[in-house]
């Protein structure tokens, strides 16, 4: 009987102790959720940050302390999707912590060509809006925006705006891209808010999920998201950037929530992309198909598939298996890679 009696008082006492602990766990929750929150806008040095709490509180926050990303050069520590950890001391918000990112995404300055800018993170797929000729898409754009997103494998969306003006010439451009990038397994979308076709198809595609969205100035990026989300006060000006005169007007990302659900990140229109963060093997793997080729090629991963013997992705290209057009812009993205390179070498020289 003793016994029994000391097994139920232990019993007990794990019982209570884990149920006051648990209460403990729960406190700490809440105590520690009303204080995270998403960053929805950055300025530089100002970061507007939504509390996931139901006040859904927007604050706006300074940065305390120091923040690095696997050692990179960043312009800016923190990124439009980041969840932050948010002090609130003296009436003042500070961002002390940023927790871990599912992926992001990043490009070169375009103001600092060594450092590179954090567009956006956790987001769930990328959307590119372009048009065959509306202006034209520059040689590489696309498979330079599909670099920006593949070191997280970050799923895209190219979504041709402007149908109403293709004529024969330009469907004939748009199907060979479409077979290209549906082939390696991206999305195409073709919409025109003109004649409000492929609307519905684009709303699905934002539909519950967070979305950055970029497109170079003047492809109809603002017009597309007011036809499926009016009044979003999405920026405008940007234009003076399309004619190519004048300063960006913005340069930062900013997140919106979209009523029919999902969240959506505009980025400011982007005018070319290079990526001084990137070697050229990094870049080789990069390119999906030729990575997929390359465990052919005589010298394996490293292969830049140029001018190796035995390169399993040159022949691929001879025979039509991997695109020409994909494998010439990568070629030249390898060359301008090794370009920015010599200048690093030689930087004291000069
Ligand atoms: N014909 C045609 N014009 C469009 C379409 N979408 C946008 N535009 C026009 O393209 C121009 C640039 O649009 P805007 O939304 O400001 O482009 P953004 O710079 O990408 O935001 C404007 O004059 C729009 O009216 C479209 O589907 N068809
Ligand atoms: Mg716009
Ligand atoms: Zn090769």
């Amino acid at each position: 009987m003793k016994s029994i009696g000391r097994r139920n008082f232990v019993q007990a006492f794990i019982l209570y102790s884990s149920y006051f602990y648990s209460k403990q766990i729960t406190f700490k929750k809440v105590f520690v959720s009303n204080k995270i929150g998403t960053v929805v806008k950055s300025t530089g040095s100002w970061y507007s940050v939504r509390l996931e709490n139901e006040t859904k509180e927007l604050l706006d926050c300074r940065i305390l302390g120091k923040f690095r990303l696997d050692d990179l050069p960043l312009t800016n520590p923190v990124a439009v999707g980041d969840q932050v950890e948010i002090d609130q001391t003296d009436g003042k918000a500070m961002i002390k912590k940023i927790l871990p990112r599912s992926n992001y995404v990043v490009r070169q300055s375009p103001r600092r060509k060594h450092d590179l800018h954090l567009l956006a993170s956790n987001i769930d797929q990328a959307v590119l809006i372009v048009t065959v000729d509306f202006p034209h898409i520059k040689p590489g754009f696309i498979d330079r925006f599909l670099l920006m997103n593949a070191k997280f494998d970050i799923p895209v969306t190219l979504v041709f705006n402007k149908f109403d003006l293709y004529q024969s010439h330009h469907l004939d451009v748009l199907e060979e891209m479409k077979s290209i990038y549906t082939k390696i397994g991206y999305s195409v979308l073709t919409t025109s808010v003109v004649q409000k076709t492929g609307l519905d198809a684009f709303k699905e595609l934002l539909k519950d999920k967070c979305s950055l969205l970029s497109g170079q100035s003047g492809v109809g990026k603002s017009s597309l998201v007011n036809a499926i989300q009016p009044h979003l006060e999405l920026r405008t000006g940007e234009i003076s950037d399309y004619s190519g005169k004048g300063q960006h007007t913005t340069t930062f990302a900013e997140m919106f929530e979209l009523d029919f659900g999902g969240r959506m990140i505009d980025t400011p229109g982007i005018k070319m992309l290079a990526f001084s963060d990137k070697d050229p093997r990094n870049i080789a793997h990069s390119y999906r198909e030729m990575f997929a080729y390359s465990e052919n090629c005589r010298f394996g991963g490293s292969c830049l598939h140029r001018s190796e013997p035995g390169c399993a992705v040159k022949l691929a290209v001879e025979t039509g298996e991997i695109s020409a057009l994909r494998y010439n812009n990568y070629l030249g993205l390898l060359e301008e890679t090794e370009d920015q390179n010599y200048w690093e070498r030689h930087k004291e020289d000069i």
